[in-house]
C-alpha cells in the first residue's frame, strides 16, 4: 500500500511555494531553479507511478533548463524507450506539482493510483541526471526524497550529464540482454565508446578533417566532449570553446546555440578564434541542440547552417546511401519539420523528392512523426533533432545481401549511422559527428554545404499579450483559429509580401506569443513581422 506516513512527513519538508502555478509544458517544468524543490519531490512520486505502470521498466528524470539562464532550472520525465513522457501523463505531473498542501498532494496521489490502474506491488526503477546548474544539487536531493518516500530505494544517479546521454541510458536500461549487447553498455562511458567507435568506422579512409570549433555554451556539453574528444582526436581535432562550467553565470551567456540562432552571429568567444571559411558549431546548455556557422570567405559575412540545413544535408546523404545500397524501393525516407522551418528548405526537400511533414513545435511531436518512416529525419530550425531508423529498417539492413562491393559499403555505412546517431533523442554531439561524417564523405566544406538553397530572410518576434491561451492554432500551428477573424487579417497582410509567410503561436515555454515571418527580402520579412505583431498585440 501507499506509504502514507513516510510520504506525508517527507512532503512536509518540500512545501509548495505559495502563489506559483507550475505547468508541465513542451519541455517539462521550467522556471526559476530555487522554486522547484517541491516539484522535483513530486516528480519523484510520478516517476515511481510511471515505472510501476509500465511493469517496472526504467523511467528517466532529467534536471535541466537547457538554453535558459543559469538561474532557471527544470525537469522532464523520460519514458522507457528513451522518448519524452507520454503526453497523456503531462496533466498528472501538473496536477501533482500544484497541490497546495501535503494532504492535498496525498489526495491527488491516492486518486491517481486507481485512475491509472497502477499495481502497487510492481517494482519501480528510475535513473536521473542533471546539467551543471548550481540549483541542480538541491533539486536532486528533493527528487531522491520523493523516490525514497515511494519505496524506490536504489535509483541510479548519473550525476552531471547531458540530456541525450540520459535518454540513451533509459533506452539501454530497458533492453533485453541480447539487444543491449548490440546497443551498447548503458552507462556514460558506454555511450561515449559507442559514438567514438561508429565515428571511427565511418571516417575510415577519409582524410582527417580540419579542426572543428565547438562552442559548449559553458555547459555540460563541455564535460561530455572532454571525454569523447581524446578518442577521436586523430580523425577530428576539436577545439572546444566556452567550456567554463565552474562559473555558473557563464552558462549560455553570450554563447551557445540559442545565442547564435537568435542573434545571427557567432558568440564573441568564437569570433575571436574563427577564420573565414572555417566551420564552427554551438551546442546549448544541456547539449541536445546544435547549429553550425561560418564566415563567408569572400566578404566575411556570418552564415548560419541551422537545423534545417542539417536536416537537408542528412536526408540527402542518407537517401544516396539507401540508393547505393540498392534499397530505395524498400526503405522510405521522410523529413519532419515545424512551421519555423525556412520555406526554402521545405521547397528544396520537396524538389529533391523527399516527403516533408510539418508538425507542431516541440521535440515529442517531431519524434513521433519521424517514427512513421523507415528512416525519419527530424530537425527544428533551432537545432533540435536526430535521424530515426525503425527497428524494421535495422533488420532489413542486417539481413540485406548486397550484390556488389558498393552496395555492401553503403549498407555498412547505414548500419554505422544507426550507432552514431542517437535513436532516443537529438544529441548535439552525435549530430555534429554525423555532419562531420557527411562533410568528409562529400569532401565538402561549409560553403559547399550551404549551396543547396538560400534561406529566405526571416524574423521572429515575441509579443506580450494579456492571455496567450486565447490564441489557438491548427494545421501544425500555421493557422490561427482563435481569436476569431484574426487569421484572415494575417492573410491579408501576408499577401502583400512577395514569398510572404507568417504565423502566430502561443509559446509553450514563456508567457508570450511568437510571430514568425519570412519574405523574399530582409526589409519585407521585418516589415511583415512588425505588421503581424501589431495586429496581435
Ligand atoms: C522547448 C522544446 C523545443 C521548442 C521550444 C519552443 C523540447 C525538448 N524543447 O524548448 O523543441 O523549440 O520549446 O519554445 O521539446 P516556445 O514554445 O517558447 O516557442
Ligand atoms: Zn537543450
Amino acid at each position: 500500500q501507499l506509504p502514507v506516513h513516510a510520504l506525508s512527513s517527507a512532503s512536509d519538508k518540500y512545501p509548495k511555494p505559495q502563489g506559483v502555478a507550475f505547468t508541465y509544458g513542451t519541455a517539462g517544468f521550467r522556471t526559476k531553479g530555487d522554486t522547484l524543490e517541491s516539484t522535483l519531490f513530486r516528480i519523484g512520486l510520478l516517476a515511481v507511478l510511471r515505472s510501476k505502470k509500465l511493469n517496472g521498466q526504467t523511467i528517466g528524470v532529467m534536471i535541466t533548463a537547457s538554453h535558459n539562464p543559469a538561474i532557471d532550472n527544470g525537469a522532464k520525465l523520460v519514458d522507457p524507450r528513451g522518448e519524452m513522457l507520454d503526453a497523456s501523463w503531462e496533466q498528472h505531473a501538473t496536477l501533482l506539482a500544484n497541490a497546495e498542501t501535503t494532504s492535498e498532494l496525498l489526495k491527488v496521489l491516492t486518486g491517481l493510483i486507481p485512475e491509472l490502474k497502477i499495481d502497487w506491488t510492481k517494482p519501480s526503477r528510475v535513473v536521473f541526471g542533471r546539467d551543471t546548474r548550481p540549483s541542480g544539487e538541491a533539486l536532486v536531493k528533493a527528487l531522491k526524497a520523493g523516490l525514497e518516500a515511494m519505496g524506490c530505494h536504489a535509483p541510479l544517479d548519473m550525476g552531471i550529464t547531458t540530456t541525450p546521454c540520459l535518454h540513451y541510458m533509459v533506452k539501454g536500461s530497458n533492453l533485453k540482454q541480447e539487444a543491449q549487447i548490440k546497443y551498447g553498455v548503458p552507462s556514460e562511458q558506454g555511450y561515449v565508446q559507442k559514438l567514438a567507435t561508429a565515428f571511427t568506422k565511418l571516417m575510415k579512409g577519409k582524410s582527417p578533417a580540419s579542426p572543428l570549433i565547438v562552442d559548449c555554451a559553458n555547459g555540460v556539453g563541455a564535460v561530455a566532449l572532454a571525454k569523447l574528444s581524446p578518442l577521436i582526436s586523430d580523425i577530428l581535432p576539436i577545439r572546444s570553446i566556452c567550456t567554463n562550467t565552474s562559473d555558473a553565470s557563464a552558462l549560455n551567456h553570450s554563447c551557445g546555440a540559442d545565442y547564435v540562432k537568435t542573434n545571427q552571429k557567432p558568440p564573441p568567444a568564437v569570433q575571436e578564434v574563427m577564420e573565414k571559411g572555417h566551420r564552427a558549431c554551438s551546442l546549448d546548455g544541456d547539449a541536445d541542440r546544435v547549429v553550425y556557422y561560418y564566415l563567408n570567405p569572400d566578404d566575411g559575412k556570418f552564415r548560419l547552417l541551422d537545423g534545417d540545413k542539417i536536416a537537408t544535408l542528412a536526408a540527402g546523404f542518407i537517401g544516396d546511401l539507401v540508393k547505393q545500397a540498392g534499397l530505395s524501393d524498400t526503405l522510405k525516407i521522410g523529413v519532419v519539420q515545424t512551421a519555423y522551418a525556412n520555406g526554402s528548405s521545405t521547397q528544396y526537400l520537396q524538389h529533391n523528392g523527399l516527403p516533408v511533414r510539418c508538425v507542431p513545435t516541440g521535440v515529442k511531436h517531431l519524434h513521433h512523426a519521424a517514427e512513421r518512416y523507415n528512416i525519419g529525419v527530424y530537425f527544428e530550425a533551432n537545432g533540435h533533432g536526430t535521424v530515426l531508423f525503425s527497428e524494421e529498417t535495422i533488420d532489413i539492413l542486417n539481413a540485406h545481401e548486397p550484390r556488389s562491393p558498393a552496395q555492401e559499403t553503403a549498407t555498412q555505412h547505414l548500419l554505422c549511422l544507426v550507432d552514431l546517431i542517437n535513436q532516443a533523442v537529438g544529441d548535439a554531439i552525435s549530430d555534429f559527428l554525423m555532419v562531420e561524417v557527411i562533410l568528409a564523405h562529400k569532401r565538402w566544406g561549409p560553403v559547399e554545404w550551404d549551396q543547396g538553397y538560400e534561406d529566405l530572410p526571416n524574423r521572429l518576434v515575441k509579443v506580450n499579450v494579456t492571455d496567450r491561451f486565447a490564441f489557438k492554432t491548427q494545421d501544425a500551428e500555421r493557422r490561427l483559429v482563435e481569436p476569431k477573424g484574426l487569421a484572415e487579417r494575417v492573410d491579408a497582410i501576408v499577401n502583400k509580401f512577395e514569398k510572404g509567410r507568417s504565423f502566430v503561436r502561443p509559446s509553450g515555454t514563456e508567457d508570450c506569443v511568437r510571430v514568425y515571418a519570412e519574405a523574399s527580402t530582409r526589409v519585407g520579412a521585418d516589415e511583415l513581422a512588425a505588421q503581424v505583431a501589431t495586429l496581435v498585440s
